[in-house]
């Protein structure tokens, strides 16, 4: 039976792919799903010392990898016509961000070809030539710098080996996956209930699969939203907002937008002395510099903030602000659920305030989930608070 997926690698360390007849690939290989083919490069070198390297041209440190092994090998490998459904691999530091979407991509191959450098690298004509008879595909395994390409093509044929239809016993599993859904995972609990002092949450115990299901969910949406906030889906229907971390360069914008936003504020709360329309540029800068906080950029224009910092055991949320512009289309809660997943690990509920006249924004409060638990911290103001529901 002709594999699914065939995999050639080459390498000038053909031993360290032997993992591939380990795992994995071994078990795909076993079911006639993958055919892993690993060759040594100095079989197409024909001098004495099986040269594969040579100083580069133009100097600097290091050797490069000489073409003509590599022009034999993909000879070799590719043939000459265009190699359809073929994908050449050359694992880079400088190569496109290995992910997930690219394994589901990969996946979808006929055959991947792994060219493993070493040494600074291989010579760039290589696959400029390789480029004329198959896909190329330069790929980096992420942000810190290897010896040579084979662990990235390990971390790749495992990646995308395990999405070659009919490997995963229970294909369902594959959905739930990080990286597939967007968010990272939940914990994960086994037998016993109880170890070292240390218990599983009761609610995976209690059979109740909708309160499993959302305790799941809360749980990967605050581990995503502490650990990779950038993977949190802009919920927000506004095309094109970012939201990241605030820094320090962002006071003076921050500032002016403060001041908009409660402008308007003050028009639903007449007589309330509203804290942030008494700050000063410095005061901005102070909590700034203090607080956990997020902003939101459209178009590189800052239209939303917000700030949290841990009081006791609250985690209080403030200077929740909307772009007047852009109210209304989910941005608010989008930044009031992010603050609310940086939340510390202390804070057992979040607290926040607003003028009692806000009515927008007591309903979205409401909405979220906060409930008013009497007077703010200045006339005109009300506290609504929500307890964390960590278990
Ligand atoms: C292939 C040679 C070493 C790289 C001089 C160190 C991938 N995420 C990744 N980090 N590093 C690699 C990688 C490193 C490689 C080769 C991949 C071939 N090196 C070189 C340039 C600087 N030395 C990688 N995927």
């Amino acid at each position: 039976m002709t594999a699914r997926l065939r995999i050639d690698v080459v390498t000038i360390f053909p031993d360290y792919l032997a993992p591939l007849e380990l795992s994995l690939a071994g078990k795909a290989r076993d079911k006639g799903l993958i055919d892993v083919h690993v060759h040594d490069l100095r079989q197409w070198t024909h001098d004495r010392h099986r040269t594969v390297d040579d100083t580069p041209y133009g100097g600097g440190a290091g050797m490069v990898m000489r073409p003509e092994p590599w022009g034999e090998a993909l000879d070799a490998l590719l043939g000459e016509a265009p190699a359809t459904g073929t994908t050449v691999v050359v694992p880079t530091p400088s190569g496109v961000p290995f992910t997930q979407a690219l394994a589901r991509d990969l996946a979808t191959r006929g055959r991947l070809v792994f060219a493993c450098g070493r040494y600074e690298g291989i010579d760039q004509r290589v696959l400029d030539e390789a480029a004329a008879r198959a896909e190329v595909l330069e790929v980096s395994l992420g942000d810190y710098v290897l010896n040579g390409g084979e662990v990235a093509a390990l971390a790749v044929t495992e990646a995308v080996v395990r999405l070659v239809p009919g490997f995963m016993g229970n294909a369902e599993s594959l959905v739930e996956e990080s990286h597939e859904g967007g968010l990272l995972e939940y914990p994960v609990y086994t037998k016993p209930a109880s170890w070292r002092g240390h218990e599983v949450p009761p609610v995976l115990l209690s059979g109740d699969h909708g309160a499993i299901s959302a305790w799941r969910d809360d749980q990967a949406r605050r581990r995503t939203a502490q650990r990779r906030p950038d993977l949190l889906p802009v919920a927000t229907p506004l095309d094109g907002v970012e939201v990241r971390s605030a820094q320090l360069a962002d006071a003076a914008e921050l500032y002016v937008l403060q001041l908009a936003c409660w402008v308007q504020e003050q028009h639903d709360n007449p007589g309330a002395r509203i804290p942030a329309l008494h700050e000063t540029l410095d005061d901005v800068r102070a909590w700034l510099a203090r607080d956990t906080v997020l902003v939101a950029r459209s178009g590189g224009r800052l239209v939303g903030a917000v700030r949290g910092s841990l009081e006791g055991e609250v985690w209080e949320i403030g200077r929740l602000m909307v772009a007047p512009d852009l109210a209304g289309r989910g941005l608010g809660r989008d930044l009031l659920a992010r603050m609310e997943g940086l939340a510390s690990a202390g804070a057992t509920s979040y607290a926040l305030f607003t003028g009692a006249g806000s009515v927008r924004n007591l309903r979205m409060y409401k909405k979220a989930g906060y409930r008013l638990t009497g007077a703010g911290p200045v006339d005109g103001a009300v506290r609504l608070t929500k307890r964390i529901s960590r278990h």
